[in-house]
């Protein structure tokens, strides 16, 4: 059947769930996983980077109250741009949380999974979280529940959790040493007191890996977010990273801090900067070596709505839902023909591959292609894993490195879209001016069209524009720009200037 196109009026407001909230495996990674594992996250968009493509998430904001405070968050502040954990427009009752639900799954046959991530800790609400899964279990039992915690009320919430089949548990881990936690975390709620500094850290720190290890032993998928803090917690990481594998953990996202003065959070009122994307990227490289790396994460709202990078939740308000009519055993029927349809795609699409790598290797080209260096290609796409989104309509580009090992994911880039941001943001910066920034580093950006004013400046900039793959697969087409530009001879004489460089 024709797959549905995802509508996506707010691409361009890239959203960002779960901080108390986030992870990837890529395809080759899926393809290696045992059965019982690949059956829990083939269809689920954090925890399989070929999923997000196709298939979307969304949360409820059931759960108010936080047991913590860490400095990166104010639940206060909230506007419906504004893409971080713990940001939401309205709050929900369970009752009104399952009508929303209902009506996104029957509106986006896409949508597989129903997180809870906020806007507080949903495991310090349990009444209403576990109320919300309890009910959906019930109603609406093709649906995947995921549910993002800060660990500290975890090991007292696991064997609740696991009644309602909740196959995958985010926990935010940013330290395992209580002098760095002290640095990250004022104070915590616990046992009826307010605890603060360094044993607060310490109390926090011992319930998330006790939690950890309690949910590995039941058989749930456990993902580990951390939030990158240059100067705090960035020599940190990987040692986090060895420890949560060591215990099991399925998966590791490591977030980059979102600070900005204006979200009135301490780190962002005292100057805290987050990292940039080479310093992300750098760590994430450091702790793979250790286990499996979410690079997809969009740090999504506690009301995200939507495939991973776009929040469809204005559609979906109170007032909107309660005027829909909602038939959901009919919705699941034309859910599970979507599914099909996608599933059918993908296992195509690993049919292709497959043999194209066996194609390689029997011609013996790997040694031919093992000589090229790496090259940073950008992508603008609105989902479905095909080039299909036009250069000015962008507000995030996908950033690929194509190699003589293939292709890998690296990461998203925000950026203001060309079309839609006006000839000048923030501080007389130009909307292109913002994207030719953000591009830094990539060599190409491949979009379904490019206008002629942008081309020079992109080429200018030493990113070739390039708008012939419209429509193609994703890797495809950067595998087919890498081939041209191995052919032309640039991928070797980067490698001397690098070298002069160095
Ligand atoms: Fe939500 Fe988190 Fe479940 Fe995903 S989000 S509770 S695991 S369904 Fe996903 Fe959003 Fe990143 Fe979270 S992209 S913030 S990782
Ligand atoms: Fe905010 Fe609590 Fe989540 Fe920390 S754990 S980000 S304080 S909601």
């Amino acid at each position: 059947m024709q797959l549905p196109v995802i509508n996506n009026p707010s691409a361009e407001a890239s959203s960002g769930g779960c901080v108390a909230g986030s992870c990837g495996s890529t395809d080759d990674q899926m393809n290696h996983l045992p059965e019982h594992i690949r059956e829990k996250v083939f269809n689920h968009p954090c925890y399989s980077e070929e999923a997000h493509h196709y298939f979307a998430r969304m949360h409820v904001a059931v759960a108010p109250a936080c047991n913590i405070q860490c400095n990166y968050c104010n639940r206060k502040y909230d506007c419906a741009n504004e893409s971080r954990p713990g940001v939401v427009s309205e709050l929900h009752h369970p009752v009104q949380a399952v009508k929303k639900v209902l009506a996104v799954a029957a509106t986006i046959p896409q949508m597989t999974v129903l997180g809870i991530a906020g806007p507080g800790d949903p495991l310090a609400n349990p009444e209403r979280t576990f109320e919300t899964f309890r009910m959906l279990s019930e109603q609406a039992p093709d649906i995947k529940l995921c549910v993002s915690t800060n660990g500290l009320s975890l090991p007292d919430q696991v064997d609740e959790l696991s009644k309602y089949n909740i196959d995958h548990v985010t926990i935010t881990i940013n330290c395992v040493d209580p002098d760095v936690g002290a640095q990250i975390y004022p104070w915590i709620f616990w046992k009826n007191k307010r605890i603060k500094g360094r044993e607060a850290a310490a109390i926090l720190i011992e319930q998330q890996q006790k939690g950890l290890e309690m949910l590995v032993a039941k058989g749930i998928l456990v993902k580990v977010n951390s939030v990158l803090i240059p100067g705090v917690n960035d020599k940190h990481l990987e040692e986090v990273s060895r420890i949560v594998k060591a215990k099991g953990a399925f998966l590791h996202n490591v977030m980059p801090l979102i600070s900005e003065a204006e979200h009135g959070t301490y780190y962002g009122l005292t100057g805290q900067r987050g990292p940039t994307n080479e310093e992300l990227q750098a760590l994430q490289d450091a702790c793979e070596g250790d286990m499996n790396m979410m690079r997809h994460c969009r740090q999504c709202r506690a009301d995200a709505v939507g495939l991973l990078g776009e929040d469809r939740g204005a559609e979906f308000t109170m007032d909107k839902v309660e005027q829909m009519e909602i038939n959901y055993p009919e919705a699941m029927k034309m859910r599970a023909e979507v599914h099909a349809a996608i599933n059918a795609e993908l296992e195509s699409k690993r049919l292709a591959k497959e043999s194209k790598v066996q194609l390689v290797s029997i011609q013996g080209l790997m040694p031919k292609v093992a000589e090229t260096r790496p090259v940073l290609m950008a992508i603008a796409t609105k989902g479905g894993g095909i080039i299909n989104e036009h250069f000015g309509h962008a507000s995030e580009f996908l950033i690929y490195e194509a190699s003589s090992a293939g292709v890998r994911f690296i990461g998203h880039r925000k950026t203001t879209s060309y079309c839609e941001g006006g000839n000048t943001c923030g501080d007389g910066e130009s909307a292109l001016d913002v994207t030719l920034r953000v591009l830094a580093g990539c060599e190409a950006v491949l979009c379904s069209k490019v206008g002629y004013e942008p081309w020079g400046p992109l080429e200018a900039a030493g990113i070739q524009p390039n708008g012939e793959h419209a429509m193609e697969p994703i890797e495809d087409a950067i595998l087919a720009v890498y081939e041209e530009m191995r052919v032309a001879g640039k991928l070797e004489a980067k490698v001397i200037v690098q070298q002069k460089v160095a």
